[in-house]
């Protein structure tokens, strides 16, 4: 008997006492089990809005699928920190994971083309080129590395530096810092251009390496360091906006070429449309961000970017990455931001 075959078999057995009980079929797809179940990981807690909004997704998914798909979302580092779960979506443990850009750049270096120190100015850029030929540019180097994705990027956002020790109001503040960033050579780069000393650790480590100061520092948009709580063990936080940071949704090939073609239209829809609706989420977390830090103890400042451009550039940063990323990705940034280096 083919796997259909028996699918269907299995279904109408589990259909007939539902039916004639309750003379109810809807409750048949139900009772059999979705077809397709996809797991779905990602890092953050479930009251960021990337879960908010791709919670909503699934649950569009199970009803426009009539119950034939799921999508179960294991928020939280639930299933292992970022470089794990960026493993089992390659290898089919899960089928779809949200790593940042930097995070997928172990992977396919180009893919944190957006995260450049200083590139991007505001949201316009942002969307028009990751919507646009960078965008597309990236995901053909996810595809060549083994992850397919969907089309539109979701926002982590700005990333704004937190301490303990003492605000960064210039380049020189950031001297000799313990600062932690993610698991991306580039972030490690850029720290070291400016002097400080970073260390990459996945971002389950965080809250931790910051409370017993494994770290003194370390950067995230404002959002994250709202719903990870991470204001309980910082003082200082300094708006430096120094890269622009995003999710990429990325899923296992094989488990989606399993997906009859109405499902991938349903799924993609779906999730296409939530990160949109997410990416407003952020933008009026970020407007509210500031006020609510303060309140919960939080001092903020607002440090001007020229030094920090300049400790760059002297570091020769922007020389050296429109080698890595290549001349095309670098172009195609430049169309957007103006020239960098
Ligand atoms: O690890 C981080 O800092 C975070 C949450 O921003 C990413 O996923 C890159």
């Amino acid at each position: 008997m083919t796997n259909l075959a028996r699918r269907s078999l299995l279904r109408a057995a589990a259909a007939v006492p539902v039916v004639s009980t309750l003379g109810f079929p809807a409750i048949v797809r139900a009772a059999a089990g979705p077809e397709f179940v996809f797991k779905y990981g990602n890092n953050l807690p479930l009251t960021h809005p990337l879960n908010v909004r791709s919670q909503e997704a699934a649950n569009q998914v199970r009803e426009a699928s009539k119950g034939r798909m799921e999508v179960r979302i294991f928020p939280n580092n639930q299933l292992g920190g970022d470089t794990d779960m960026l493993a089992q979506v390659r290898s089919g443990g899960i089928e779809m994971f949200t790593p940042s850009a930097l995070v997928v750049s172990t992977l396919a270096p180009s893919v944190a083309i957006n995260a450049v120190g200083f590139a991007f100015g505001d949201y316009d850029q942002v969307w028009r080129a990751m919507d646009g030929k960078l965008g597309a540019y990236v995901r053909a180097a996810m595809q060549k590395a083994g992850l397919e994705s969907f089309e539109k990027m979701w926002d982590n956002g700005f990333r704004q530096t937190t301490t303990s020790t003492a605000p960064i109001v210039n380049a020189q503040n950031m001297h000799g810092l313990k600062i932690r960033v993610p698991v991306s050579p580039l972030s490690i780069d850029m720290f070291k251009g400016l002097g400080a000393a970073p260390t990459s650790l996945q971002f389950s480590e965080v809250y931790s390496s910051l409370q017993t100061h494994i770290v003194d520092a370390q950067e995230n948009p404002l959002p994250i360091v709202q719903v990870a709580k991470l204001y309980e063990v910082q003082k200082y936080c300094s708006l430096t906006n120094h890269m622009w940071d995003g999710y990429w949704f990325v899923l296992n090939p094989r488990a989606w070429q399993r997906l009859p073609k109405d499902l991938q239209g349903i799924v993609s829809d779906a999730f296409n449309q939530a990160g949109l609706k997410q990416r407003e989420d952020v933008r009026k977390l970020n407007d509210a961000a500031v006020a609510d830090l303060q309140s919960k103890g939080l001092t903020i400042n607002h440090p001007s970017p020229d030094t920090f451009r300049t400790a760059l550039r002297q570091a020769g940063f922007y020389g050296q990455w429109k080698n890595r990323f290549g001349n095309e990705a670098w172009d195609l940034l430049e169309q957007s931001v103006g020239k960098l280096a």
